[in-house]
């Protein structure tokens, strides 16, 4: 398989520094060759480009959402060029960064399909708004605006592309969530898979579950989202909000290689590794390996 690695060195979104050097962390320490191990012709298209920005440009135009305006560039042009992956027939493999990016990658696969769904995995739901936001880290919205509700701005990025329908929309992983993100995926009824389900039922039931769904719907094309928070903090400890009792890497692999045994993710983000509160490269090393694991079964 063709596969073109993006890097996005944007910490923007989390407002928080040092999730920017993972794209370039990963690489001197054998990302490419390690896809290319797998016989796939992998092209590194190096990193988008982030233009600086000061903490004085961090509130622009009275608006809560922190960085918009640059965040929507790097969006929009992140979007393009999964877009553009696409439709040569190659597979993008997106690399944070924050998941402020994951609104631009989805949006690309939403321009290139009008059936599509997304698998969120992630300790969080990042559903908020610019209302319901109590940070303003846009990282914590990229979903919602995918949907096409909250801010405006972000809604517009890489438009007119395809909305992602809230039904087709599956959230894995997840234990926190902010009061405003709780009572959107109760009006979206969204599908969420909380770790107390996943504890409950197991790994392999949730992601039968999905598969059913994808199913059911007849969806097509799958854009698979993972931040690395998603992982207990003991295993990935690297990453800017952990939180506790997440997947543990057996429980990890087991899903991706369900989801990926579809044979309908059509592009992936790996998100919000931050080298710089790492220890010993923990959370560099298992993100290489939950590379190495993803693309011996693309
Ligand atoms: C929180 C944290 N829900 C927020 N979100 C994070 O700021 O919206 N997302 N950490 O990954
Ligand atoms: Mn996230
Ligand atoms: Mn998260
Ligand atoms: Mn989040």
């Amino acid at each position: 398989m063709k596969i073109n690695v993006i890097g996005v060195p944007l910490n923007l979104g989390c407002d928080r520094k040092g999730v920017e050097k993972a794209p370039n962390y990963l690489r001197e320490r054998g990302l490419m060759s390690l896809i290319r191990s797998h016989g796939h012709k992998a092209f590194d298209l190096g990193n988008l480009y982030v233009p600086p920005v000061t903490e004085e440009e961090k509130y622009l135009k009275g608006s809560r959402l922190k960085y918009l305006d640059v965040i929507v560039e790097v969006n929009n042009n992140l979007a393009e060029l999964v877009y553009d992956t696409l439709r040569g027939g190659a597979f993008p493999l997106v690399i944070g960064g924050d998941h402020s990016l994951g609104l631009g990658s989805a949006s690309g696969v939403g321009k290139c399909y009008d059936d599509f769904g997304i698998i969120w995995l992630d300790a969080h739901g990042d559903i908020n708004t610019g209302e319901t936001s109590p940070s303003g880290n846009i990282h914590g919205m990229p979903l919602s605006a995918l949907m096409g509700l909250g801010s405006e701005e972000l809604v517009n990025v890489y438009s007119p592309g395809n909305k992602v329908l809230p039904q087709n929309v599956f959230l894995v992983g997840t234990r926190s969530l902010d009061e405003g993100e709780c009572a959107l995926i109760e009006e979206q009824h969204l599908s969420v898979y909380t770790m107390d389900t996943i504890r409950d039922k197991g790994i392999a039931f949730v992601a039968e579950d999905i598969k059913n769904k994808l199913r059911e719907r007849k969806i097509r094309n799958v854009h698979f989202s993972i931040d690395v928070d998603s992982i207990d903090p003991s295993y990935a400890p690297g990453t800017g909000t952990r939180v506790p009792e997440g997947l543990i890497p057996s429980e990890f692999e087991e899903f991706v290689s369900h989801i990926l045994s579809t044979n309908l993710i059509k592009s992936l983000d790996l998100v919000e590794l931050n080298p710089e509160l790492d220890s010993d490269d923990k959370t560099t090393n298992l993100c290489l390996s939950v590379i190495d694991y993803i693309t011996s079964r693309l």
